[in-house]
This record gives C-alpha cells, structure tokens and sequence, in this order.
C-alpha cells in the first residue's frame, strides 16, 4: 500500500510538471523581441505601429520611446528611438512610460508619461521625428489625485478629440482643435470600480469603449477591465462580470492594452504586455497581440492569451 501511495503521488507530479511545462510550450511568442511595455498599437496607412515603454529596469527608469512597425502584425520592424528625454525635453530626464498615438490636422501627436507628469510631442510622420509640442508638461505632475500618467487620446468621427489619463482615477477632458490644449475646469474623474491605470477608448457601432487595467501591474492578477457609453466622456456603465484580458497557466500580469481595428473589417486586436516568459515579471514585461471578439449585443469576449495572432493585410489605399 505504501508503495502504491508513492508510485501515486510520483505520477502526479510528473504529469503535473508535464502540463506546466506544456503551458509554457503553448504561450504565444511575442510579437516585440526583448522587454517591451504598455504597447500603444494604432495604424496609419498601409501600416501598424507600436509604440511601447522600454522595460527592463526595476522602477521603470527607462529614458527613451521606441517606434515599432508591421504590415501584417506578426513581423515587426525596429524603426527608432523616436523620442529621447534627456536629449528632446528639458523637463523630464527618465521614466519614460506608456505613450499614446493620435492623428488630426496632418499631424502625428505623441502623448507620454516623463517623470510622473504626461507631455505631448508632434511629429509629420508615425516615426518622427517628434519634438516637444509645449516645452512643458500637458499635465503636470500632482495636478490631480493619483500619479499623472498613462496617457490615452481618442478622436472621434467628428473630429474632437479627447484626452483620458491617470493612475487611480481615470481623468477625462476634451482637448482644443490644436491637439496640445483644454480646459482644466473641465476635467472629469471617475474611478470605475477596479480601475487603476492604463485607460484605452475606441468606438464601435456608435458605442463608446472605455479600457483601463485593474490590480498593480506587479501583481500577477494585473488584468482589463471595461464600461460604455453613449458619448466619449461619458457616463460609462461597467461591463461586470469577467476580464477582457487576464493571464492564464505560465502567463501572468496581461495587461496595459490597446486596441486596434483592420481597416475597412470589423477585425480587432488586443496588444498587451504580460510577465516576461520565463523570469520575467513587473518590471520585465513582454509585448504581446491577441484577437479580440465582440458577441452581437457588442460585449467584449474574453481574450484568449493563447491565441496566437496570425497575418492581416490591410486593403485600404
Ligand atoms: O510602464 C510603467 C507603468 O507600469 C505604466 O505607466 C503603468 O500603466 C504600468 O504598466
């Protein structure tokens, strides 16, 4: 009997280490080499681009932003360091985190998080070069309660644009025409149940999609959450109930997402960061892509962390 009990518990861990071991086989590889954060996807043209954090220093210390393109979201291309702190601003030298993208008037404006205050730099193409729109932070640091970073800007069919940003709560104002100014007395901010960091806003079907990340994104459980409205500043009503995105098996911290649709198709992606895999964790993430699907009422399904994104061609001219 107790040689029974032994052979048992030896199977057991055997073929529990076969699973993990599996788990790990099976997590997608990254679409970024290296340690890459908060990935910024958006697309321009016949091209995608991703614009990370720059990982691999405990305390986030990374001082630059990279550029990172693809025609087919699989194979990405390294462009360049678009934007250097210590070299192209003069009021922030390091933590260089989670920029965001937008188009309007002919321009690309880059939205970043520098020292805990959010800044805004222009350029005439996706890769630069971008200079500092303002010569001084969009935000400042301690404007509001919570840190003053993560920026997210969505443009909407009309053209108005809107800035959402923050850390603890998540911050909403309309930005002027020229993409660099608003009304502060016109800020909102609303902490969704579970928000923490990292807003993302799109438009689907007239409805309006605000993304945010839950839980610190050392902790594993750092997962995306979501709510919708009827209009870009709200009131947004919490799709309760599950993540969009969480980590499963040998993936760990997805989170810190963006969203991109192919143009012309009703065709959606996730990109994300996750712990890096193996030995990885909050302060080495890796930038992943998943598919994200919608049902017919419009609910965001849960994404399958390992889903492996396979080529797209985009067909618009
Ligand atoms: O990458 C640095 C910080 O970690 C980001 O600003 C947060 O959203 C979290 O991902």
């Amino acid at each position: 009997m107790r040689y029974a009990v032994i052979i048992f518990f030896s199977l057991f861990l055997l073929s529990a280490n076969a699973y993990c071991q599996a788990d790990t086989l099976h997590a997608p590889a990254t679409v970024l080499p290296g340690v890459f954060a908060d990935p910024h996807i958006a697309v321009f043209g016949k091209k995608f681009y991703i614009y990370p954090t720059t990982d691999g220093t405990e305390g986030w210390k990374g001082t630059s932003f990279t550029c990172w393109s693809s025609k087919n979201l699989v194979k990405w291309k390294y462009e360049k360091v678009i934007l250097d702190l210590p070299k192209d601003i003069g009021w922030a030298k390091e933590r260089a985190w989670a920029p965001a993208i937008a188009y309007k008037n002919g321009k690309y404006y880059y939205y970043f998080s520098a020292d805990v205050n959010i800044g805004v730099a222009v350029a005439d193409k996706p890769t630069g070069p971008f200079k500092d729109a303002l010569g001084k932070p969009l935000v400042r640091r301690a404007m509001l309660k919570g840190q003053m970073i993560d920026p997210m800007v969505f443009v909407d069919d009309d053209g108005a644009a809107y800035l959402y940003f923050g850390q603890g709560n998540c911050n909403m104002v309309q930005l002027g025409d020229d993409m660099i100014s608003y009304d502060s007395a016109k800020i909102i901010s609303i902490k969704p149940k579970g928000y923490n960091e990292g807003s993302f806003v799109f438009k689907r079907n007239g409805k309006y999609y605000l993304m945010w990340s839950e839980y610190d994104t050392r902790d594993p459980r750092y997962s995306v959450a979501y709510a919708t409205a009827d209009s870009p500043l709200g009131p947004f009503v919490k799709a309760e109930g599950y993540p969009v995105l969480k980590g499963k098996g040998v993936v760990k911290g997805a989170g810190h997402h963006s969203v991109v649709k192919v143009p012309g198709k009703d065709e959606w992606y996730i990109a994300y960061h996750r712990f890096k895999i193996p030995g990885g964790n909050g302060y080495n993430r890796e930038t992943c892509i998943s598919p994200m699907r919608f049902d017919k009422e419009g609910n965001i399904l849960p994404v399958d962390v390992f889903e492996k994104v396979k080529a797209v061609k985009i067909h618009n001219k």
